[in-house]
């Protein structure tokens, strides 16, 4: 077995002998608490130099992971008010059709879950439950991995416009995203050790935004074989995955208990916001928004819509 995997099911065996929902961290890079790393962790850890020149992305903290060029985390990068309204548009919004949702194969189109969920519909209740994953853009075909040619639903400008922003501080710029994964995560529902190589485009990075239940990111190698650094994510940050470290394993190992911030939770969030904060807390819930942008250029773009899958710059 690779040294990913027993990373991996490392920690995740460390997890249930010690506590159910809150495992020996020792070694997992924390960079919201530089002063809970091992010597070894600090030596890992560097915090970039580059400066972000837009408001919103000033005074954020931007770390580096040395031997992962190209691998970024920023710190808190959003506000409580646009985790909100990401959470909102993650569950109202993007998994309606013709978005498709892990849903979509079984079960055919379903549309407003959440709302009808909230409204007291128990099959919509069930799905709401089981909802791991939707798409948006080029819509994701997992069996075969790869873009479909005929699913492209308008790619949504608010998450465009902020990735691209982030990308072109980090100097990946210009941006633009075509296809996103909405991760719907939950105590018990996490995401193995995988590349993402679907993209025609892999010199642009994966950007990849974090709310809700804090989580343990494993970052691999290449192989399977390098053993996989654990690193905390944390609602509000925002993970870079560029150069080298795009062809780097990675997945989810665990969800930690009781990590939902304050200002997500039932008993502080504004009223009109409590449906979600009730969400986000029935299962210790995570929602990670992932942007990737798939093709080179315009002209790559046009010949797969007409032609079908690209095969000259894989
Ligand atoms: O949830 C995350 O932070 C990572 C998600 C991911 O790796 C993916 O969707 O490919």
């Amino acid at each position: 077995m690779g040294k990913w995997l027993v990373g991996l099911f490392g920690i995740v065996s460390v997890v249930t002998q010690i506590e159910a929902d809150y495992p020996d961290t020792t070694n997992v890079i924390d960079f919201h608490n530089l002063e809970n790393n091992t010597p070894e962790n600090l030596q890992v850890l560097e915090q970039s130099t580059m400066s972000f020149t837009k408001e919103e992305l000033l005074s954020k903290k931007i770390y580096t992971f040395k031997g992962y060029p190209g691998f970024y985390v920023i710190k808190d990068l959003m506000t409580p008010e646009k985790q909100i309204y990401w959470i909102k548009q993650a569950l109202e919004t993007y998994p309606n059709p013709p978005n498709i949702t892990n849903h979509t194969m079984k079960n055919g189109e379903i549309l407003d879950i959440f709302k009808r969920s909230v409204e007291g519909d128990e099959s919509a209740k069930n799905y709401l439950k089981k909802l791991a994953w939707c798409t948006l853009g080029y819509q994701y075909e997992w069996t075969t991995r790869k873009y479909h040619k005929d699913k492209f639903v308008q790619f949504p400008h608010d998450i465009g416009n902020f990735c691209d922003l982030i990308a072109c501080q980090c100097n990946y710029g210009p941006y633009k995203p075509e296809a996103a994964i909405v991760n719907f995560y939950s105590k018990d529902r996490l995401m193995g050790g995988h590349v993402d190589d679907a993209e025609y485009e892999m010199t642009k990075p994966i950007i990849s935004l974090s709310i809700g239940s804090k989580s343990i990111f494993l970052l691999g190698g290449e192989t399977r074989d390098t053993e996989p650094k654990a690193i905390f994510l944390e609602s509000g940050d925002c993970m870079i995955m560029g150069g080298r470290a795009r062809y780097c394993f990675h997945g989810i190992a665990r969800i930690l208990k009781d990590t939902i911030p304050e200002y997500l939770q039932t008993k502080f969030v504004d009223p009109k916001y409590k449906i979600y904060a009730e969400y986000m807390e029935r299962d210790m819930m995570r929602i990670n928004i992932n942007a990737r942008q798939v093709f080179v250029d315009e002209e790559q773009k046009q010949d797969f819509d007409t032609n079908g899958p690209v095969t000259s710059s894989q």
